[in-house]
């Protein structure tokens, strides 16, 4: 395999600069990105797993130009090569503490009314990402991996794409995305924006399935990109967007345990607490972690359970962060003053029932903490993953310790043995309080095991690896789905085989293949030159030919009567082979239509232009007339409503071009091609289609040697496209010339 680097970019570098007395210096910066990153990228395996020659790290440093020089040399790390983006003062204010922090940060946890929208903050969020594009068109090489992580650069994986259209790009979203109903409250540009931003990369990561699906409907809704089985199509592009729950580095929080130091520490803080329980949280300060709440609970307690007072010693610690925007400073003064209320209330001269530090800790204290305390009370009210719980978990080597953890968090859903609450229930938590301080020491092991047991075998590595290697799948699904135009020489391959071949079949899709799309199906009616066509090529002794369509099986007699082709009306659920009389290979329960029909109706009245069509199996809704914002909008929600509605019945939602449709289950183009009679004996097949209904036939032929051609530009399961129905009419007549 060739070598290639991975270029990891997010908002800052994994190291924070300070100035004292004259000297730069450096200390990590610690927050759940950078602790994810770092334990995946300082694994030894990385490199070789993934054919890597060098990591590097592009971020924003607090540092100038002059400074960067200046410490360059004490920041050089035998893991990583970084490469600074400087950015100036205001403009990162208002990128940074404005739209990343006030409008993306409040509204993707579910605090709408906290989230601000400000032209300004958009536009400082756009110019910065464009310094982040010039910087990665700076370092990055077309094999290069581009690695682009969370809410603060969601415009650039597009930005990159415009100038490399071949990178490999995969996204991280280490942050919820939020329901549809909020992430629409964005304006209109930006929410577009940042979709297409995200779209511009090839994979894009969350840590749940529930923030995938979210973001599934927002791409479906906002800019009618459609998803099946975690793929999305947009724009000619395949785009698989997937779950990749964040974990840790498992080894690196169990060994700590024995660690000397950690042990030190470990001894101190019991000796200081005596015979008291320790609970123990720790967070940045952000109000989305539900540090009120974890206090309300704890006072509640203390009320509720009197017996327990001496007898617990709260470890608050909160990590100092974006202490420049207002609602973070509100959140401070909010637990102080919780704080001192309970330790007023309840304390006494031997006994401060809250113990509050407001700084970071190293590793080693950290851990001291975590091994040391008898419960973690992790309560926030929204949180990606929740790096914390996991690592609480993973340092209790002595299979001790009762995690407490907020339904809110994606962790809930892989650490199912601790004990989940509610944050804003303060009863329900008071009560898990209570459990847990008086569990035993084989049921809290028990729980431990297991939960350790998870976190071993999917580690922050592992987290890695199937992120990269499914940014590698995907780049080879696009590969295998690209738009290959039907060019000259190919051309005159396929006139050679079917001049070759003594035994052909012809699969023809009607509307938009054979003649372009009318205003109202009626009015699509075959010119003269395509009547010749189809009557020259089906006359010939050689050729099977079938109309596969979408119409019924009256337009289609209409037509086609006279001559000998075999028609397959309604997708498949009429068939007539050499005019003999139609089959039915569907089933005909129709109970369904009233229900359909109505919501459609009132569908319709709520979008001028647009009409039903009754047909014998199935309805359809066109709203090829209508204003055309207006008409994918009523779409979208037609199609969910419809889904939902007959989530389970035994009928299909079908989203063609400009219509949608539903039918009985069961059948489509793809098993109707199937069901022709002697298909092996064919040594030249050729389905042309336009539609997405189309892509059925081609699925059912692919693999096989023959011609799948689709009318249109889209990627599809076609090997390959022709420009549009003039096209189909020319490549046709060619053929009669045989
Ligand atoms: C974001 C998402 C998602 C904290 N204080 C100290 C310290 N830390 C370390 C912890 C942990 C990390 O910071 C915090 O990670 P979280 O995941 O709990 O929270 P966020 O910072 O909000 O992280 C979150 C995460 O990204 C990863 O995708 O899980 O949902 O919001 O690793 O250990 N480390 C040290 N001293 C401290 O004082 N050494």
């Amino acid at each position: 395999m060739r070598k290639r680097n991975l270029i990891i970019v997010s908002n800052r570098l994994p190291v924070t600069f300070r100035q004292v007395n004259g000297t730069l210096s450096l200390t990590p910066s610690s927050g759940g990105l950078v602790s994810a990153l770092e334990g995946f990228l300082t694994s030894s395996k990385v490199k070789e797993q993934h054919g890597i020659n060098k990591i590097i790290w592009i971020g924003s440093t607090e540092s100038d130009e002059r400074q960067w020089k200046q410490a360059s040399r004490k920041i050089s790390s035998h893991h990583f090569r970084y490469i600074p983006v400087f950015i100036g003062r205001e403009l990162y204010d208002n990128y940074y503490d404005g739209f990343s922090n006030s409008t993306i940060w409040p509204l993707f946890h579910y605090f709408p009314s906290y989230s601000e929208y400000k032209s300004r903050d958009y536009d400082a969020y756009a110019e910065v990402n464009r310094l982040f594009m010039q910087a990665v068109l700076r370092t990055a090489s077309p094999n290069d991996i581009i690695w682009v992580h969370d809410y603060h650069l969601m415009l650039l994986p597009q930005m990159v794409r415009e100038k490399l259209p071949e990178a490999n790009i995969g996204f991280f979203l280490h942050i919820p995305f939020p329901s549809y109903e909020l992430f629409r409250l964005l304006p209109k540009e930006w929410r577009e924006s940042l979709l297409r931003g995200l779209l511009g990369a090839d994979l894009v990561g969350f840590h749940t399935l529930d923030y995938a699906s979210h973001f599934h409907k927002s791409a479906h809704m906002l800019l009618g990109a459609d998803e099946e089985m975690g793929i999305i199509k947009f724009e000619n592009r395949l785009i698989a967007a997937d779950v990749f729950p964040v974990s840790i580095d498992y080894r690196k929080f169990f060994e700590a345990f024995d660690d000397s130091k950690v042990a030190a520490l470990r001894q101190d803080l019991k000796k200081q607490c005596g015979e008291r329980k320790i609970i123990f949280s720790v967070d940045r300060l952000d109000y989305t972690k539900g540090v009120k709440q974890r206090l309300l609970a704890f006072r509640h307690f203390l009320n509720k359970f009197p017996e327990y007072h001496e007898k617990v010693v709260f470890l608050l610690l909160i990590v100092p962060s974006r202490d420049t925007i207002s609602k973070y400073t509100e959140s401070r003064q909010e637990i102080n003053e919780l704080v001192g209320h309970i330790n007023g209330t309840f304390g006494n001269v031997g006994w401060q029932p809250v113990v509050y530090q407001y700084k970071s800790v190293d590793f080693s204290n950290l851990l001291a903490y975590y091994t040391g305390s008898d419960l973690a009370l992790i309560t926030p009210l929204r949180d990606g993953m929740n790096l914390v719980s996991k690592e609480f978990v993973a340092s209790r080597k002595d299979k001790r310790g009762i995690l407490i953890l907020s339904e809110m968090t994606g962790a809930a859903s892989e650490l199912n043995e601790a004990l989940i609450i509610n944050p804003t229930d303060k009863e329900d938590v008071s009560a898990k309080i209570k459990l847990a301080l008086e569990m035993d020491e084989a049921e809290q092991s028990r729980r431990i095991s297991t939960m350790q047991r998870r976190l071993s075998d999917y580690d922050v590595v592992c987290w890695g690896y199937e992120f990269l290697r499914r940014l590698e799948q995907i780049k080879n699904e696009q590969q295998s789905l690209n738009v290959r135009v039907l060019s000259p020489g190919i051309f005159r391959e396929l006139l050679k085989d079917y001049r070759n071949a003594s035994k052909r079949l012809l699969m023809l899709d009607y509307d938009g293949t054979l003649v372009p799309l009318a205003r109202h199906p009626q009015l699509a009616a075959p010119g003269e030159t395509l009547f010749r066509i189809i009557h020259q090529l089906s006359d010939d002794v050689k050729n099977t030919v079938f109309i596969i369509s979408g119409r019924t099986r009256t337009f289609l007699e209409k037509w086609f009567n006279n001559l000998s082709v075999n028609l397959v009306a309604e997708h498949g659920a009429l068939l007539r082979f050499n005019n003999e009389d139609w089959k039915m290979p569907a089933s005909d329960h129709k109970e369904w239509k009233d229900t359909a029909r109505q919501v459609m109706l009132s569908c319709s009245r709520r979008c001028a232009g647009s009409f039903v069509e009754e047909k014998e199996f199935s309805l359809a809704w066109h709203y090829r007339n209508s204003e055309a914002e207006l008409g994918e909008l009523r779409s979208l929600e037609l199609f969910n409503e419809l889904n939902h509605l007959f989530r389970t019945y035994p009928v299909q939602v079908v989203k063609g071009k400009k219509v949608i449709e539903v039918r009985n289950m069961g059948f489509d183009k793809g098993s109707a091609a199937l069901r022709i009679k002697g298909l092996d004996a064919f040594d030249f097949i050729l389905a042309i289609g336009d539609d997405s209904t189309d892509e059925d036939m081609f699925r059912a032929l692919h693999g096989s040697f023959a011609w799948t051609v689709k009318v249109g530009k889209d990627a599809s399961l076609a090997k390959y496209n022709l420009v549009d129905s003039r096209d189909t009419v020319s490549l046709l007549n060619s053929l009669t010339r045989f």
